[in-house]
């Protein structure tokens, strides 16, 4: 069977990127082309830059593979799927009206909420009728004689545009497990980022496995075991995951959280990630023990990214900083987990605290309470294939109704990948980043003119929103200085382009989490082409990521080839 369509393939107003409201630029020699800017995606960075470039005067086109816009929030419909990080760090803040608007019903929304707030803002500001769905994008290619653009989509159907800005997210494509006869199972078999719109109820009562134990599926773990009669997680690689502490936000909270918005926007532009949690400046050794122990049940009393995100500056590149806090957690998980066996084989022992990304839970470990909840660990005991009727391992076969696979993406590059980029002299993006992701500030690549990416490789991925209107706002502020200028051409020059993945990789020095193995080091053992481990985001801090492009953008963009 085919598993519902995943892949086999195994502001401040002072920082350049800050919108510049008002600016009514009309494209020079743009009226042979169908539009000025076509952009690939209807997620929350294809709906800012479609309200940017309309906001500007230029024609843009949205092209949507998915029917609707939301594009994560769109597609990651699985049980228990929510925000980790606040609800109202997580808005965008270029609309007023929209923070005056929009409320806010849980400090962590769900899903369906998040996804209402993204129709909420395509509504809000007619965004839909410039976008087109059901449309999956297949090849882009430079014009070199008209400096354009030529998008083809899967029927055939061709765009013209003198831009291309890609919102294609960074964990968009999914990836089945390599496991042999992933097709041959003959129950409902669900990637959970492929979630059907008809599996309501399809899980109650009835013997489900699910295969991995990343952010996605411990969330869904969390809320399917309360209605499935039996529940078999198959672990590869446990995470370090602690309690998000989500509660509703009452009306009271709503109004006191909207006449906050300027300090939290103020918090996540000063903070490393854009995040409202600030780390603390101290290191773990500044402090004694009973201090630290202190210092951590303080944390790990707060909701949300808290205790990975305001702990000591030195957890994420001292080993034996890192060491402690590991085993602060793992004592946590040791108190929740009733059967001493299976909290040991929910502790990871490969990696560090925080050296993945850290998915936060609630009720993760109690799941494992349960008498109807087995976990297995694959490294014990090897999935063989998967059967008709369910999982075999080496210890047996295990008997399924549905199996959710669970088993995360072809990270970053996997979108660019399904899409036959082809730059000057017909260059092909994948033989570009062949050897290494090459960008220039993550949002543009030598030999690939007028076209920009949101969201791209080498970019901030913290706090996605925040990122997202950094980076719409200085590729706008670009284009619409293109326009006043009378420019058809922009390209980042190789030299640059250089220099800047040498800064990346610096940035990346010392950083634990980059000597694991991780969707963030471009590791997935399920694709079948060949990817070598790379930095595929930019590690430093969020600030300095912010003054290097306004330090390009103050220069009149003098690092690129501009004709
Ligand atoms: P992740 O974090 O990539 O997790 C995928 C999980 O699936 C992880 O536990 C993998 O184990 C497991 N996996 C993948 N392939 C296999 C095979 N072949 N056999 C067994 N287990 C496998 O994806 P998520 O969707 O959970 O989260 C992605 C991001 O979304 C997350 O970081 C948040 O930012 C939101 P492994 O660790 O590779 O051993």
């Amino acid at each position: 069977m085919t598993v519902n369509g995943a892949s086999t393939t195994n502001g401040s107003a002072t920082t350049n990127g800050s919108a510049t409201n008002g600016a009514k630029p009309s494209m020079p020699g743009n009226k042979d082309l169908d539009y000025d800017v076509l952009i690939i995606g209807a997620g929350l960075s294809g709906i800012y830059s479609l309200y940017r470039m309309r906001q500007m005067g230029l024609r843009a086109k949205v092209i949507e593979a998915g029917s609707g816009e939301g594009g994560t929030w769109f597609w990651n419909r699985y049980p228990g799927a929510r925000f980790d990080s606040e609800s109202y760090s997580y808005i965008f803040s270029f609309s007023q009206e929209v923070l005056d608007e929009w409320d806010w019903s849980e400090h962590f929304s769900s899903q369906p909420e998040t996804l209402r707030y993204c129709q909420f803002l395509a509504k809000k500001f007619d965004l839909k009728r410039d976008m087109k769905f059901n449309t999956r994008v297949k090849s882009a290619h430079f014009q070199q004689t008209s400096n354009s653009w030529l998008t083809t989509d899967e029927t055939g159907a061709q765009y013209t545009s003198r831009y291309l800005i890609t919102c294609m997210g960074i964990l968009n494509e999914p990836t089945l497990p390599n496991i042999p006869g992933v097709h041959n199972f003959k129950g409902d078999a669900f990637h959970t980022a492929r979630w059907p719109s008809d599996a309501a109820g399809k899980l109650d009562g009835k013997r489900v496995g699910i295969i991995g134990t990343g952010a996605t599926a411990i969330q869904t773990i969390q809320e399917i075991v309360k209605t499935v009669g039996s529940l078999a997680v198959f672990q590869r690689t446990p995470n370090w995951t602690c309690p998000l502490r989500n509660t509703k936000i009452s009306t009271k909270e709503m109004k006191e959280i909207r006449e906050s918005y300027p300090e939290i926007f103020q918090k996540c532009l000063d903070s490393y990630a854009g995040f409202i949690h600030l780390s603390d400046t101290r290191s773990t050794f500044d402090l004694t023990h009973e201090e630290r122990e202190a210092f951590w049940e303080e944390i790990y009393a707060k909701p949300g990214f808290s205790k990975y995100l305001s702990n000591f500056r030195d957890i994420g590149t001292d080993r034996k900083a890192n060491t402690l806090y590991s085993n602060f957690i793992a004592k946590k998980i040791r108190e929740r987990v009733n059967d001493p066996e299976v909290a040991e084989k929910l502790i990871p022992k490969n990696h560090g605290f925080g050296t993945r990304r850290v998915p936060l839970e609630s009720g993760y470990y109690e799941a494992f309470n349960k008498p109807n909840v087995q976990l297995v660990d694959i490294n014990e005991n090897p999935i063989e294939r998967i059967t008709e009727k369910g999982i075999m391992t080496k210890d047996g076969e295990l008997e399924f109704d549905v199996i959710i696979y669970a088993t995360g993406f072809d990270a970053v590059t996997g979108s660019f990948r399904a899409v036959d980029f082809q730059g000057k002299d017909g260059l092909k993006l994948t033989d570009q980043w062949s050897e290494s992701i090459q960008t220039y500030l993550g949002l543009t690549v030598n030999s690939f003119p007028n076209m920009f990416m949101v969201m791209g490789p080498h970019q901030m991925f913290g706090n996605i929103p925040r990122s997202i209107e950094y980076a719409v706002n200085w590729i706008s502020n670009l284009i619409g200085y293109a326009a006043e200028n009378n420019i058809t051409y922009i390209e980042a020059t190789p030299q640059k382009m250089d220099q800047w993945g040498d800064h990346v990789n610096e940035c990346a020095v010392g950083l634990l989490a980059n000597e694991v193995d991780s969707w963030m080091t471009g590791v997935n053992k399920n694709l079948s082409h060949k990817q070598k481990r790379s930095i595929a985001r930019y590690n430093g801090p969020a600030p300095g990521y912010r003054k290097k492009c306004d330090d390009v953008a103050s220069r009149k963009y003098s690092d690129f080839t501009i004709l």
